[in-house]
């Protein structure tokens, strides 16, 4: 009888027993480390799994995160060639990121920021207030994710456009792709979000020289990856005042050390890598699907090529 390995430091293995038993009664899942025999496994459900973990699973034929990124397990120097690679695409943490990043573009929009210090310094101030319609967001990455925050945000009357490298689609969002339509894009940004997945195109991608084409005064809000974004260079942005304020939701390593800069950088906020969280109840069919597709030997769903990456 083969067996699913679970793996993660981050989510709840109680649960994810009870969601997926419920969905395939009598599942043989093991939680790391009661692995048992690790030749008994053949499908393998990880996030963040350190290296080596998938060593002596002879028989492992797919390997899913437990997130909708991926990056972690192409991180891995030892992963085997054979398994196919799955991931999470769940309509319910592309809901709960719409509302994350309309919440950040809400927040500069209406310079939540600037009344947050004055309400510290105790000074009753007023602001003159935007023209949503004249407000430009730019969404890097118009995935599952990016194109469900692009709609929502354009549904409010945003003036929204969205950069991937295929052409998109949507009503009322324009779409810039490619290398060569980016500084178009970056262009017209007042507000950038970044919903892009890691690769090595995309690792290191917003730096100074990118945030220099944004307009002045512009915003920065991630929730990509951390590895995505220069720090350093967001840091200088900040301090010229190129760069009016950032929240950041992802980091070069989380969580972030105590120490680090933006903890107590007045134009930055953070967030502790919550903006879309995975759901076990929301996510459990999919996977209960593949597993039972894999056994089946059927097409399992949301496959990742391993040459794109992502
Ligand atoms: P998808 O794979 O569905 O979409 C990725 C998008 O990025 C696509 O539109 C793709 O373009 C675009 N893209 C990829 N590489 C490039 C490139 N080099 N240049 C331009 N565009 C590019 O991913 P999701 O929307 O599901 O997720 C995106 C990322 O969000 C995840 O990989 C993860 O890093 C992050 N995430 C963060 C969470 C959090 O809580 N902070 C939660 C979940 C995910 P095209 O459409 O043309 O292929
Ligand atoms: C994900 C994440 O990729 O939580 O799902 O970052």
């Amino acid at each position: 009888m083969p067996a699913v390995l679970f793996r993660s430091g981050n989510d709840n293995p109680v649960a994810w027993r009870e969601a997926l038993t419920k969905r395939i009664p009598g599942l043989d899942l093991r939680v790391y480390p009661d692995i048992g025999n690790p030749e008994e496994i053949d499908f393998a459900l990880v996030w963040k799994a350190p290296r080596g973990t998938f060593n002596g699973m002879t028989n492992l034929k797919a390997i899913c995160s437990l997130g909708q990124g991926v990056d972690h397990i192409f991180d891995d120097p030892d992963l085997p060639d054979g398994p196919q690679i799955v991931r999470i695409v769940d309509p319910w943490m592309a809901r709960a990121m719409a509302e994350w990043v309309l919440l950040q573009v809400l927040r500069f929009h209406r310079q939540g920021p600037a009344y947050e210090q004055a309400q510290k310094d105790r000074r009753w101030i007023k602001l003159d207030a935007e023209e949503t319609s004249t407000r430009r967001i730019g969404i890097m990455g118009m995935g599952a994710l990016g194109a469900e925050a692009a709609r929502v945000i354009s549904a409010l009357g945003f003036d929204v456009a969205g950069w991937s490298r295929s052409r998109k689609d949507i009503p009322g969002v324009r779409s810039f792709a490619g290398t060569e339509e980016m500084d178009a894009f970056l262009g017209r940004t007042d507000i950038l979000c970044c919903l892009l997945p890691l690769t090595p195109e995309t690792t290191d991608l917003i730096d100074a020289g990118m945030l220099g084409k944004l307009p002045s005064g512009a915003f920065v809000v991630n929730s990509g990856r951390g590895a995505q974004l220069v720090e350093e260079d967001l840091l200088a942005a900040l301090d010229s005042g190129h760069i009016a304020g950032a929240a950041l939701d992802v980091f070069r390593v989380e969580p972030l050390p105590e120490t680090h800069p933006f903890w107590t950088h007045p134009r930055v906020q953070v967030w502790p890598h919550v903006s879309a969280q995975t759901n076990a109840d929301s996510a459990a069919d999919q996977i209960a699907e593949n597993i039972r597709r894999l056994r089946a030997g059927q097409d399992l769903l949301n496959t990742v090529g391993r040459g794109r990456g992502y």
